[in-house]
């Protein structure tokens, strides 16, 4: 990965066109401050231009995925540096969206504020049944400022989010996942080895579908339907004579398909 950047707050493993990236500031259960997001920012810049990555991981260390944006960083800052800080998270989530691999958040404790938005701007959740989920900002007199009032309602309907970020109450993998909120809950011990087959069996699809798929789901739901439609006609297109012929002649010949 970007060899010029000394990543302090980012752990980060590569094996079989997986990284997972581990958030390791255990000690303020990897609350995000301004050097998560700058290391983050070049990680994912950095991960968009290799074909040789299929699938990201992101996981967190210790008993916490992050519980929430930086309150100790956040306390002392003025209105500039809150804009400045706000303008780099949200970038930085925009690019975790806008990333062409899909990113797997394998959520193994606390997911609050601004922690609970990292996952959302994950492709896939898959939890712990200790993790925690929670969008607490109005306890502190604050609104969240990474799009959790828009990424939330978009995932589990506005009810559902509505009570979540106007009562700042936690809710538990269970629930979470009964809500929509994550698509998986895993005991503690089986978390990263669940993640690690999804991330596994993703990464052995055809590569250039997958990315499109995430694509196509992602500028689709920004958008209208009928230009994702027809996007998506474009895109489908796109693989004939590539990769999707590659695919179907291998069905058709009844061998593994080479990528
Ligand atoms: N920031 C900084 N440090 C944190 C932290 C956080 N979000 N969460 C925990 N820590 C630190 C604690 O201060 C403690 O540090 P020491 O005292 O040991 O030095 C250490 O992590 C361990 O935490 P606890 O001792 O509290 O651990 P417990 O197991 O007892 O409790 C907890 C765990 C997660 C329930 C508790 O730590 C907690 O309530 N944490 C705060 C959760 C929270 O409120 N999160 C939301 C943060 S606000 C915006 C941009 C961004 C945002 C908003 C607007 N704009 C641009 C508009 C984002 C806002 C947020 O995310």
């Amino acid at each position: 990965m970007d060899c010029a950047m000394n990543y302090e707050t980012l752990k980060l493993e590569e094996k079989d066109g997986i990284l997972t990236v581990t958030n390791s500031r255990p000690q303020a259960l990897n609350a995000l401050n301004t050097r998560f997001f700058v290391e983050m920012g070049a990680l994912l810049k950095d991960l968009s231009v290799r074909t040789d990555i299929r699938v990201m991981v992101l996981t967190g260390e210790g008993k916490a995925f992050a519980a929430g944006a930086d309150i100790a960083e956040m306390v002392t800052m003025d209105s500039k540096q809150g804009s400045e800080f706000s303008l780099l998270g949200q970038a930085v989530f925009q690019a975790m969206e806008d990333l062409p691999q899909p990113v797997i958040a394998a959520i193994n404790g606390f997911a609050l504020g601004g922690g609970c938005e990292l996952a959302l701007s994950c492709d896939v959740r898959v939890a712990s049944t200790l993790a925690k989920f929670g969008q607490p900002e109005v306890k502190l007199g604050l609104t969240p400022g990474y799009a959790g009032t828009q990424r939330l309602p978009r995932l589990i309907g506005s009810g559902a989010a509505l009570h979540l970020l106007l009562t700042g109450d936690m809710v538990n993998a269970d629930e979470a996942l009964r809500l929509g909120l994550v698509q998986k809950v895993t005991a503690p011990e089986a978390l990263m080895t669940e993640v690690g087959a999804m991330a596994a069996k993703i990464a052995s699809m055809g590569p250039k579908a997958v990315r499109l798929v995430k694509r196509l789901v992602r500028q689709g739901m920004a958008g209208d339907f009928k230009a994702g439609c027809s996007l998506e006609s474009e895109l489908f297109g796109s693989l004939f004579g590539n990769e999707g012929a590659e695919g179907m002649k291998a069905f058709l010949e009844k061998r593994p398909a080479k990528w």
